[in-house]
């Protein structure tokens, strides 16, 4: 399997899937801006989504879209447990927080990255909808639970940590929230992240 993907980007998520599950992978980083990959091939060629995360198979598919990627990862090593089985009202949990961390969550940041500068106006609605969401996290977590679905750590936690850790990036403190503060510290010590985001160039 090779991973294509952009340093901090929501490709962050599958790498540390991809680590959780113990899988043999390759990486190949983006230029979204110029779509070109760092072998100098065209991305548009890979996907003409042109966006990351995309994961080609052994079988030379390609797939895209975030929580079906994490998904795949997690079904390639069941016994890593990293979403369930499917069928369960466990799996269907992970998808429940995969769903939204895609829909809301991402979305909600995603303005952060666009225009420059943004307006003090534009800045402080970006602000409000993703405050919006992670307060919804915060009473999520408020029972005392380590991870989203529980105890154990899932792809739905790789893809929500990796989401919620743009707030550094974008300066946006989360000191509102300290049940997800206390999340972000204690997911940030897991194997998986420490290597996903060290091989990005994220941590030393
Ligand atoms: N719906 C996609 C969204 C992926 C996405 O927004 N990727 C961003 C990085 S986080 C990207 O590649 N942006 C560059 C571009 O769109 O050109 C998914 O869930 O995987």
């Amino acid at each position: 399997m090779k991973l294509y993907y952009k340093p901090g980007a929501s490709s962050l998520a599958p790498h540390i899937a991809l680590h959780a599950a113990g899988l043999n992978f390759e990486l190949e980083k983006v230029d979204t801006a110029t779509k070109i990959t760092e072998t100098g091939a065209d991305y548009l060629g890979v996907t003409a989504k042109g966006y990351v995360p995309a994961l080609k198979l052994a079988s030379g598919d390609i797939l895209t879209e975030a929580p079906a990627i994490l998904q795949y990862i997690a079904d390639q090593n069941p016994s890593s447990k990293l979403a369930g089985e499917a069928g369960t009202l466990e799996r269907t949990r992970v998808q429940e927080h995969l769903n939204f961390v895609s829909s809301e969550l991402h979305k909600a940041y995603a303005p952060f990255f666009g225009k420059t500068p943004l307006s003090a106006d534009e800045r402080a609605k970006i602000e409000e909808g993703v405050a919006k969401r992670l307060s919804l996290y915060e009473t999520h977590l408020s029972d005392g639970r380590k991870f989203l679905t529980g105890d154990r750590f899932t792809v739905a936690d790789a893809y929500f940590f990796v989401v919620v850790n743009w707030s550094g990036f974008v300066e946006f403190d989360l000191k509102k929230w300290p049940n997800i503060v206390a999340y972000m510290e204690r997911t940030a010590k897991l194997p998986a992240i420490q290597e996903a985001m060290k091989a990005e160039g994220l941590l030393n």
